[in-house]
């Protein structure tokens, strides 16, 4: 399989409660607040691992929770927080958001690691809310619910080489030849319609001692205009950007070799520029059906516009020639892999948590009238969306009047109260926060 791809729900732990408790002693009457904290939900981080190599666990299960954080108790006692629970994908998986499409993150390195979704703060317990005018406050916040969301994640399996050329070239039959795929081999254009994947073991294929393997990517026919979609399209080019190296495969019977070869590296160009300073090694094949006159001539022709490029005769057929091709395939790939290594490395930002739902612009808090009051008391409705604020409203437990003041003086106190004002809000009107209605009072 080319491209793998699953859909999955990821859910981390909610914090624990805060406990509301009073200290107690025997024959003493009135003791201080002593509820502890909630610990903190577990997060769910991935992490890219070299020893895996495709998405099948996500298939078998789709539905990822981690542990809660333990409640907190009497005597100042705190809860435990939850594990994080640590998964592991493949280095190259793509992260998207189910709904928007929107790419989260690419895991291009191994250890690279995205906290998929955060663990939920665990409840303060009543004991953090003593204070001079409120000795003993009579409730605690509840733990804020995990994050919770919907991901697809895609593994595009990243081959070094790639086989390129035009339809009907002998470019599935040399994938066939030198690796362990099993494509399907015709003699029609277009036989190939998605990529198939190979994996070439050097030493076995060459005869030499050499203990390395490397991936190959047999891609469609590509024709003239194929960056523009035409034939099986640009859906391939963009294969072709993530290979190292390109095995430009070309039967010698073509009328214009030459020719058929600039096409090919003109539609690479095309496509993007940077396919362009990819090694090329050209195999010239089905040097079986001409004799070895003819396949020499057409090797000059073919040299006159491919100056510095390296050319194989072989027959995908027969083997000939090919084992020199995969030594020398092996060789240039080493050393663009050495090249690369030498290149700066892009900086990994890990734990890097996107909370995309509570981003906003600059601002704390938003305001908005989302419903005029048609009813005859004319209550109006406004959503009030900001992160410090959202979290106080999952944390508070709305039945507590003392907790609920809490939510009060901070509507007051951030200025959310004055906003609402400006606004129109009266007495009575109805404030949306997240999943709970209050109302407005002035
Ligand atoms: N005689 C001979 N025939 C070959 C050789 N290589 C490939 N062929 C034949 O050429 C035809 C096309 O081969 P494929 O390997 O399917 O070609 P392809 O490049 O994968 O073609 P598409 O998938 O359509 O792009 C088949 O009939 C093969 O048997 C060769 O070295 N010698
Ligand atoms: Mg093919």
């Amino acid at each position: 399989m080319f491209c793998d791809q699953t859909t999955v729900t990821f859910i981390a732990g909610n914090g624990g409660n805060g406990c509301i408790s009073f200290w107690r002693e025997k024959f003493v009457a009135k003791g201080g607040p002593d509820g502890g904290d909630g610990g903190n939900g577990g997060s769910i981080l991935l992490i890219a691992d070299e020893n895996v190599d495709t998405l099948s666990d996500f298939r078998t299960q789709k539905r990822y929770k981690a542990d809660d954080g333990e409640t907190g108790r009497g005597k100042n006692q705190h809860g435990k927080a939850a594990e994080d629970m640590i998964l592991k994908v493949p280095v190259g998986t793509m992260i998207y958001d189910l709904e928007s499409k929107r790419l989260f993150e690419d895991l291009k390195k191994a250890g690279q690691t995205y906290v998929m979704v955060q663990g939920g703060r665990g409840g303060k317990g009543n004991a953090r809310f003593a204070s001079s005018t409120l000795q003993a406050p009579k409730f605690a916040e509840i733990g804020e619910p995990g994050e919770r969301r919907e991901i697809t994640l895609e593994l595009k399996l990243i081959a070094d080489v790639g086989l390129i050329g035009l339809p009907s070239a002998g470019k599935s039959t040399l994938i066939a030849a030198i690796s362990n795929a099993k494509p399907k081999i015709a003699d029609y254009p277009f036989t190939t319609l998605i990529p198939n994947l190979g994996l070439v073991e050097v030493g076995k294929i060459t005869g030499k001692k050499i203990k390395s393997s490397f991936l190959a990517a047999d891609i469609p026919g590509l024709i003239e205009g194929a960056h523009q979609g035409k034939g099986l399209g640009d859906e391939f080019l963009k294969h072709v950007t993530r290979t190292k190296v390109l095995i430009h495969v070309i039967d010698v019977n073509e009328k214009d070799v030459a020719k058929s070869y600039e096409t090919i590296n003109a539609e690479l160009k095309n496509y993007n520029k940077e396919l362009t300073k990819k090694p090329q090694i050209i195999a010239l094949n089905k040097s079986d059906t001409v004799d070895e006159e003819t396949m020499e001539m057409i090797t000059k022709e073919l040299k006159k516009v491919a100056k510095k490029v390296k050319i194989f005769q072989i027959s995908a057929v027969s083997g000939k020639g090919i084992k020199d091709l995969m030594l020398e395939t092996y060789k240039v790939l080493q050393a663009t892999k050495k090249k690369q290594a030498k290149e700066p490395e892009e900086k990994i930002e890990s734990y890097k948590v996107h909370r995309p739902h509570l981003k906003m612009s600059g601002k704390r808090f938003e305001v908005v009238l989302v419903k005029l009051g048609s009813n005859q008391s004319g209550t109006k409705l406004f959503n009030i969306r900001g992160k410090s604020i959202e979290r106080m409203v999952q944390m508070t437990n709305m039945n507590n009047e003392q907790a609920l003041e809490r939510v009060y003086l901070y509507i007051e106190k951030s200025g959310i109260a004055k906003e609402l004002k400006e606004k129109g809000a009266q007495e009575g009107d109805q404030m949306q926060i997240v999943n709970k209605i209050l109302s407005f009072r002035e």
